[in-house]
């Protein structure tokens, strides 16, 4: 579940899992508190209620102890952000399109598949346009999602870590054969790359079903 596809997958996860944490303690604290005054101060224990007027250490302890947990969430979001949002200079660029209900990606020498092929260990960059509806591409593999949205292109960057293939699915509904939305990302080593690129540029690539295969 937690294996690393991508440059960024470990720091997703990691993020995941420390605001999960973060989220069980303030949870525990809380209950273990609301059975304390629940017990401590039930009527049977404390018949005359008392009229509290203020504490300041109190105060600014749960301002600044709270606060400190947001800015810690916020700065593994902003660092996450950071790392999906700086492109590399050399990546590979692709042209995705997204339309109901299919995926096409179109390569720097104008070929379009409707499977994405890359080499691995190679940045890629991924530009986003969609020709109808909003859509989402996904790849769960690599913890990415961004919207593909019709008149704006959206960006966004990976590269595979080893030699495998990784689904794609469209996650914004988009029509009845939204579900159909599936594609794959399929990771070779650069040599097998270049040839099918060769191959597929010269109109003579393989059936993408036996790459695929190849790649299990
Ligand atoms: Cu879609």
């Amino acid at each position: 579940m937690f294996e690393s596809s991508s440059p960024y997958s470990d720091f997703v996860d990691a993020t995941f899992l420390s605001i999960v944490g973060i989220s069980l303690l303030v949870l525990l604290g809380i209950l273990i508190a609301m059975v304390f005054f629940v017990v401590r101060y039930s009527r049977k224990r404390n018949p005359h209620p008392t009229n509290i007027e203020g504490n300041v250490p109190l105060e600014i302890a749960w301002t600044l102890i709270p606060l400190a947990l947001f800015m810690g969430m916020f700065y593994l979001g902003w660092e996450g952000y950071r790392q999906m949002s700086n492109v590399p200079e050399e990546a590979i660029p692709i042209k995705v399109t997204a339309r109901m209900w299919a995926w096409t990606f179109e390569y720097p020498n104008g070929v379009t598949t409707d499977t994405l092929f890359v080499p691995v260990q190679a940045p890629m960059k991924l530009t986003l346009q969609s020709l109808d509806v909003n859509h989402s591409l996904y790849i769960p593999a690599f913890r990415i999602k961004k919207d593909v949205i019709p008149n704006r292109e959206n960006v966004l960057w990976f590269k595979t870590s080893a030699v495998a293939s990784y689904d794609i699915a469209c996650a914004e509904y988009c029509g009845l054969r939204h579900a159909y939305m599936y594609t794959k990302v399929v990771s070779q080593d650069s040599a097998q790359f270049e040839q099918w690129y060769k191959a597929i540029s010269l109109g003579q690539s393989k059936p993408y079903q036996a790459l695929l295969d190849s790649t299990k």
